[in-house]
């Protein structure tokens, strides 16, 4: 049976839960309504929710595909995080409760963080980083990522997180990309037991990256921070992260550090994700959209409460992260957990664990850990005491309806709303979701648009549909859209309002949906060349460049596969060079490689060596048939083969192999 099949079949319905819906922020439809009447109106008063240093008179100005929102008022993001927090009754709230993998804790209080913040922004002038400068942050888990984002934002430096699993390579070419300034990174990041060497990756990474003029190191690993054969400190260039701070101090002795007056234009960050080319895209976002939508999405979707203990379990490094750890839930004064480390490290328990010790009450996780949960077993969670939970969230990937089930009994013990957020790096923020207090939810469905957001659902011909499956658009703007891809604005409208001929309004997400007749949105996953393992966004022409980059490797061609933990797993069939013959050996050194170039999370599951690749006759690699080998399918249409032969031989030995 196929995903949608599934999916038609499923006709569970779960209205919010009465206890919940009574105290909720929003309990009724009465903010889809406003949303659904005037958007803009609807955005600016989620703007007016920030603080402004000078008001925005415009909402909106659209000139397809660019649109520009709030863009005559001024703002400073880390001010909305932080300073008007620190004025008022939250002063020794806790914003964050950081948790390492080794067990080790910290809570910083919004006054802590508020110090540090402006103490870093201080370390960020002494370093001569500027308004518009970019700053790559290549960091663990720790308060430190989350202090050197907001002192970014601060001094009005644009920050690109590098998720600290990517390869030194990985690194180099996202620097390089956007001309990176200063680097802040570890010397170490704890995961499973080890410490991975963040700053000897780095090093590997500078030896390319001229623009870098300083390099911040944080010490993470215990031990001396002077252990050299660990970490090398080069001279002049780097700088350990605690004494910087020790000496940062303005003239009149204070830590002080005055925000940079930003346009809501101005960009406060730009991510790297991948697309259909081997070149990640960076993504660029805006200081006052973004933030506006962070922030509200941040509080209606998970219907916060200035008592609550919030827990998203991504990481900074992708873009949940920074809306749903940064911005978003400082911006509404929440507390935070912060974890560093694996969730079955030493323990399958160890999530379940923090729950309990912190008292979580709001969990957003992605299906692909709720899968391996599942297979870990119950008692895992049963384990501890979970009944401060109330609102649980899912967010990366489809989840299947199992899954949702598992959560909805097992974590929430059925008392719990779950929404299932669907949005991507360049929304910025959740598009598609439940309203906990309002929404009835369905499992496997991340049902309506939030309130000020428009979709639908068009065939490729720009027709819309109602009811059925179709390619899932965004129809209007929203505050928190890409503004651009760094460097390159062609491929930006190429990639994303180009899709539908004479519609440059109309935003192609990249992704195939169905919608039943109540209007709920199920999405079904990528319907390009992406594939999304373990809720990661990896493209298919990124694995395949670096196996090509191998030099035994001739030609390689790369899929996804159905996988029961990760969503995807990656099958690759790769032609050898003369000379070099197929081996086990070889198989291992080419997962390595990948790993090596683009990091871990990019090893392939299946390599397939093979003297030729099915293509057609024009020469293009027919992907379909290679996915339906690599999930035993019975095979499709074959007839545009310019060699038929080629694929019915692939898939004996697939199978062989197997
Ligand atoms: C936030 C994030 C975006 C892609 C997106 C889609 C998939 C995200 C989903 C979901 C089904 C959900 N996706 N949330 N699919 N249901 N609730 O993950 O951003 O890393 O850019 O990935 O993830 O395929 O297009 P990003």
């Amino acid at each position: 049976m196929s995903d949608l099949d599934v999916l038609l079949r499923e006709e569970r319905s779960f209205p919010p839960p009465e206890s919940f819906r009574r105290d909720a922020l929003v309990g009724d439809d009465a903010l889809h309504r406003e949303g659904a009447a005037d958007p803009d109106a609807f955005w600016a008063r989620m703007a007016r929710e920030l603080t402004w240093i000078k008001p925005f008179t415009r909402t909106l100005d659209w000139t397809p595909p660019h649109a520009q929102w709030f863009a005559d008022g001024t703002l400073n993001a880390s001010v909305n995080c932080l300073d008007r927090h620190v004025e008022g009754p939250r002063r020794n709230k806790a914003a964050l409760i950081f948790e390492g993998e080794p067990g080790d804790q910290r809570t910083l209080t919004y006054w802590d963080l508020y110090r540090k913040v402006n103490q870093f922004a201080l370390v960020l002038d002494r370093l001569g980083v500027k308004k518009g400068d970019r700053v790559a942050i290549y960091l663990p888990m720790i308060p430190e990522a989350v202090i050197a984002m907001l002192a970014c934002a601060r001094v009005g430096a644009i920050h690109s997180v590098v998720f600290g699993g990517f390869s030194p390579e990985s690194l180099r070419d996202r620097i390089n990309d956007s001309q990176c300034k200063v680097l802040i990174t570890a010397d170490g990041s704890y995961r499973r037991g080890q410490v991975i060497p963040l700053k000897r990756n780095a090093d590997k990474a500078l030896a390319e990256c001229p623009s870098i003029e300083h390099v911040v190191v944080v010490q993470r690993r215990a031990g001396a921070p002077g252990d050299a054969a660990f970490t090398e400190i080069k001279e002049g260039r780097d700088h350990w992260w605690h004494r910087l701070m020790r000496e940062a101090r303005n003239a009149d002795g204070g830590f002080y550090r005055a925000p940079e007056e930003m346009s809501a234009e101005d960009l406060l960050f730009v991510l790297y994700t991948s697309g259909t080319t081997g070149k990640p895209k960076g993504i660029v976002h805006s200081t006052g959209g973004y933030l506006t939508a962070a922030a509200a999405t941040t509080k209606y979707v998970f219907d916060l409460k200035e008592e609550d203990v919030y827990w998203c379990t991504a990481d900074i490094g992708w873009v949940t992260g920074h809306s749903y750890i940064v911005y978003g839930p400082l911006a509404n004064g929440a507390t935070c957990v912060l974890y560093e480390g694996a969730p079955d490290w030493p323990e399958k328990d160890r999530f379940w664990a923090i729950c309990e010790r912190y008292g979580v009450t709001i969990f957003y996780t992605a299906p692909t850990a709720i899968r391996a949960f599942m297979k870990w077993g119950p008692e895992f969670p049963a384990r501890y005491d979970l009944s401060r939970l109330r609102l649980l969230g899912s967010v990366g990937e489809p989840i299947n309806p199992e899954a949702w089930m598992w959560y909805h009994e097992h974590i929430g013990h059925g008392r719990c709303p779950i929404v299932d957020t669907w949005w991507q790096t360049e929304t910025g923020a959740i598009m598609i979701t439940p309203l906990p207090g309002a929404t009835a939810t369905k499992p496997g469905s991340a049902t309506v648009p939030f309130p000020g957001v428009s979709a639908a659902l068009l065939d490729s011909a720009g027709q819309e549909i109602e009811v059925g499956g179709g390619l899932l658009a965004l129809t209007r703007p929203w505050p928190s859209m890409l503004r651009t891809i760094w460097g390159d604005d062609q491929r930006f409208v190429d990639t994303y309002f180009s899709k539908w001929p004479g519609r440059p309004d109309l935003y192609f997400a990249g992704d195939g949906a169905k919608r039943d007749e109540d209007g709920y949105y199920w999405i079904l996953g990528r319907v390009d060349d992406v594939l999304n393992v373990a809720g990661h966004r990896i493209g298919t022409m990124e694995v395949e460049s670096a196996l090509v980059d191998h030099p035994a490797v001739a030609e390689a061609a790369v899929v996804g596969k159905a996988h029961e933990l990760k969503g995807q797993a990656i099958a690759a069939f790769v032609t050898l060079r003369a000379g070099h013959a197929p081996s086990g050996a070889l198989r291992d050194e080419l997962r390595d490689h990948v790993a090596e170039k683009i990091g871990p999370i990019a090893r392939p599951d299946d390599i397939l060596f093979s003297a030729d690749l099915p293509k057609t006759r024009s020469g293009k690699i027919m992907r379909r048939l290679l996915r339906d080998i690599a999930e035993g399918r019975a095979l499709g249409d074959t007839t545009t083969l310019a060699d038929p032969g080629v694929v019915a031989s692939l898939k004996d030995q697939y199978e062989a192999q197997e």
